[in-house]
């Protein structure tokens, strides 16, 4: 059942501790930059590119960005699926996720259901993952009707991720949604990986090397930035940007360890 991008992550994730996930937007790129984003990405060691954005609705654009992305790095390339419409040929895997704090069963299992053959025809590699929406949330959470999990409210979010776990999902995902102005605490993060035995990835408004530092210390396996390298104006800054933050959970990882 485990494919070969899955096993991928989770040997990484056991060799290095925790690891980056560059997210790609293919609403805000064009084909070629987002080969250049990837390009830098693997320089610096992400280990893998996502790509997927909550208000994407062109399958068309998506294919190209994936295609461009595809040829340029060796790294997995997952898709992030907003929808049906986040579905394409040309990527390694896609997160087979199911936003589980949903008022709306469309996005809990519905569309999952409408895309299922699709990716089956595909031969897409489903990752199973339980996804929750934490604090302001943004467009993910107007989008997703998200009931979301207020951030002082961290046993709330340890009693979803349990629920994924138990329900077979083998990756949670915390999102404080696409740029927020605040990352998902560190004690939301310890108390969700105090229940886990799957791997926990966190995204949403990890903009420095400290911040992705704060989340891998506080039991984050997987850090998501997409945003930061978006607002870069320069491959260089790009660079510097990603570099800082695979800097961070390195020393994230450290600081385990000296606990
Ligand atoms: C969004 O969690 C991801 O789905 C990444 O968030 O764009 O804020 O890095 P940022």
């Amino acid at each position: 059942m485990i494919g070969e991008v899955e096993r991928y992550l989770l040997n990484k994730i056991k060799e290095d501790g925790a690891i980056h996930m560059t997210l790609i937007d293919p609403e805000d790129v064009t084909p070629r930059s987002a080969s250049t984003t990837a390009r830098e990405a693997e320089e610096c060691q992400s280990s893998a590119i996502m790509i997927g954005g909550t208000t994407l609705v062109s399958t068309m654009h998506l294919d190209k960005v994936v295609k461009a992305v595809k040829s340029v790095v060796e790294i997995p390339v997952i898709l992030f699926p907003n929808n049906i419409t986040g579905i394409s040929k040309y990527a390694d895997a896609i997160w087979f996720m199911s936003l589980l704090n949903s008022s709306d069963p469309y996005f809990i299992a519905g569309a999952q259901v409408l895309g299922a053959p699709l990716v089956r025809k595909l031969g897409l590699e489903p990752i199973p993952m339980g996804y929750i929406i934490v604090g302001e949330a943004g467009a993910v959470g107007v989008i997703g009707r998200a009931c979301s999990i207020p951030h002082n409210k961290p046993e709330l979010a340890a009693s979803y991720a349990l629920a994924a776990q138990y329900l077979g999902m083998r990756f949670v995902y915390l999102e404080a949604g696409s740029g927020a102005k605040q990352a998902v605490s560190k004690e939301m993060i310890r108390a969700v990986k105090n229940v886990l035995e799957v791997p926990l990835i966190v995204g949403g408004g990890i903009r420095t090397g400290q911040h992705a530092k704060e989340a891998v210390a506080a039991g984050a396996d997987i850090v998501v930035t997409g945003t930061v390298l978006e607002e870069s104006s320069s491959r260089k800054e790009i660079k510097e940007r990603i570099m800082r933050i695979i800097e961070g959970i390195k020393e994230g990882v450290n600081r385990r360890y000296r606990r």
